[in-house]
């Protein structure tokens, strides 16, 4: 049985997942993809890595298996009987590229399971079995935006997800002459997880700080009460989630103009505030920056390398992608890769998926 989840890119609303924000991602069409059958003992093979291991349930080796049995070990927590499995991971979705990967090999990896093992599940069950995959087997104390868009997409649209009441709406993508596309600058940061998980643990310590449940009771006159560093993680926070809302609004009412604006404001927040961007990808947002046909560009997803999202006039720019690449490789020694995506459906609408409560072990 073969499934793929997609990737996914978020307009904006960055970092706020896992403080009760808003966050406004659609899914790409480049996935990841599973094939799985039933077997005596777990196989996986990954063709990105060239490589079959044999491992054991529950086993953590600290490698790309972790995202398969961390997702093995998250259904079997929730009830769900998982038994062994072959399987073959292919992708056509850059690692490392901020685009979300990871998300997209538990959620294949998650739907593949449940359908072999004639289960039944919630699709939002089935999104909260990859976030603590990802949070607890794995270690990275992610939102749940990743594992929520490659479920829950729907092509031509983005979707506004209120990520305290998981309330969402689908947001039609009506771009006309004008596209989003992706820069993948080729910086893998060695530290993302370690440095997301503190951003995560800073987040923690203004709540605490300003004795507060949630980020959606702080208003910006709290801040004047918070050390420095915190104070500019909170600015970020409480900005970025006006920015979703105000993109959205900017969407809607078909300007284009003006969401370019929030994309370059939240860059600048990203990289001022929350210190999540890097040299490379700074110099990528700043060579677009001011030039005619590029309305808007930012970082996305975790940060400390990864993709820059542009939203660009089709047909015509003031510069071109070989011209950028040039440019980059002088000053870096390496190449950027341009990505043209489309937006596209995320599992609940291109794999069936049984709703309906555990099939009990
Ligand atoms: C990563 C995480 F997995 C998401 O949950 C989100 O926090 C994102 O970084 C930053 O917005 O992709």
């Amino acid at each position: 049985m073969k499934i793929k989840a997609p990737g996914r890119v978020n307009i904006i609303g960055e970092h706020t997942d896992y403080n009760d924000g808003f966050v406004l991602p659609f899914a790409i069409d480049r996935y990841v993809e599973v094939e799985a059958s039933l077997s005596n003992k777990f196989v996986l093979t990954s063709k990105l890595y060239n490589e079959t291991v044999e491992v054991e349930k529950n086993e953590k080796r600290g490698s790309w298996t972790d995202y398969v049995m961390g997702v093995v070990w998250a259904l079997e927590q929730a009830g769900y009987r998982v038994e062994a499995f072959e399987m073959q991971i292919d992708s056509t979705l850059p690692t490392g590229a901020g685009l979300s990967s990871s998300a997209a090999l538990e959620v294949a990896t998650a739907v593949a399971i449940v359908k072999l093992m004639d289960h039944r599940i919630e699709p939002k069950d089935l999104v909260q079995i990859c976030v603590k995959a990802e949070r607890e087997f794995v270690g990275v104390r992610c939102g749940v935006m990743d594992q929520f868009t490659a479920v829950f997409a729907k092509k031509d649209h983005a979707i506004l997800l209120d990520t305290m009441t998981m309330d969402y709406e689908y947001v039609p993508l009506n771009l006309n002459n004008y596209e989003f596309v992706l820069i993948d600058s080729n910086v893998k940061h060695e530290l993302a997880s370690s440095e997301y998980n503190k951003r995560r643990a800073e987040c923690e310590a203004i709540l605490k700080a300003l004795n507060k449940r949630s980020f959606r009771e702080i208003a910006e006159k709290d801040l004047a009460a918070l050390e420095s560093t915190l104070r500019k993680r909170a600015k970020h926070v409480l900005s970025e989630n006006e920015r979703v809302l105000k993109m959205v609004k900017a969407l809607k009412d078909n300007r284009p103009f003006l969401a370019g604006c929030y994309l370059y404001e939240s860059h600048a927040s990203l990289r001022d505030f929350y210190e999540v961007s890097c040299d490379e990808v700074d110099f990528i947002v700043g060579f677009l920056k001011g030039r005619a046909g590029v309305l808007g560009a930012r970082i996305v997803g975790g940060g400390f390398g990864g993709s820059v999202l542009a939203l660009l006039r089709k047909g015509y720019t003031e510069f071109s992608f070989e011209e950028l690449d040039m440019e980059y490789r002088k000053l870096f020694g390496k190449s950027i890769k341009v990505l043209h995506v489309n937006s596209s459906d995320g599992v609940l609408f291109s794999h069936f998926i049984s709703p309906g409560s555990v099939n009990a072990t």
